[in-house]
């Protein structure tokens, strides 16, 4: 039995950042497919009981732990592995700054910006979407010049904060309706510096149900 299982989907990116982490360690896991689109079994008392009380995927079970959020996710796996790991105070902190700065500003907007324009019925008001859309825009202008004369977003190595914030660009440009990577030069080159360490999968490859099942 592989050593770590961990609840995920294909379209998710937030589970995305912990599949991704999974793979560049070199770790035995498995992913369990959460049915997010079809059954919502996310939204079910029962996976608030049993699985996770916060009602999201990722969720990674390791032995008798049970761990949600995937910057939890990232730490943990980085602190047991000893890859990706920021080192030192100083650097954890950093890390911890960016994660937290991914979460709620960038991947924090652009993950529901995308999810309304391809999954939602009936589509969203349009002042939603240029709400979300000028967050965004400033927010990755904000990470493209933290990129600049850094190869990753905390100097010279890669760490979990990386594996956090690229793990979103990683859709394609279609569902976003706009291209990051091509508008971003910074951002370019270190998404393509990330897709190079070894391990490295597209979501859609790494997680189970593409295409969704609307
Ligand atoms: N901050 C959380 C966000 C997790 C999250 O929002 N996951 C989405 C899937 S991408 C979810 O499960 N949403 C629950 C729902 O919409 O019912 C993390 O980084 O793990």
């Amino acid at each position: 039995m592989p050593e770590y299982a961990l609840y995920c989907f294909a379209q998710s990116g937030n589970a995305y950042r912990a599949a991704l982490m999974l793979n560049l360690i070199g770790a035995d896991w498995k992913p369990v497919w959460v049915d997010f689109f079809g059954r919502m079994i996310q939204r079910t008392p029962e996976y608030r009981t049993d699985i996770n009380e916060m009602g999201e995927a990722p969720v990674l079970v390791h032995g008798t732990r049970k761990l949600t959020q995937s910057g939890v996710i990232l730490t943990y796996l980085a602190r047991r592995s000893g890859k990706y790991l920021p080192q030192g105070e100083d650097e954890e902190l950093e890390a911890l700054r960016w994660i937290i700065f991914d979460n709620q500003k960038v991947n924090g907007f652009l993950g529901p910006y995308r999810f309304l324009r391809n999954w939602v019925k009936p589509p969203a008001d349009p002042a939603i979407h240029a709400f979300f859309r000028g967050r965004i825009d400033g927010n990755l202008a904000i990470v493209n010049k933290r990129l600049a004369g850094r190869s990753f977003m905390l100097g010279e190595k890669p760490t979990i904060a990386d594996v956090s914030m690229a793990a979103y660009l990683y859709y394609p440009a279609e569902e976003f309706g706009f291209d990051i990577a091509g508008t971003h030069s910074n951002i370019a080159a270190w998404l393509n510096r990330i897709k190079a360490l070894p391990g490295w999968k597209h979501p859609y490859e790494l997680m189970p149900g593409y295409p969704p099942n609307l």
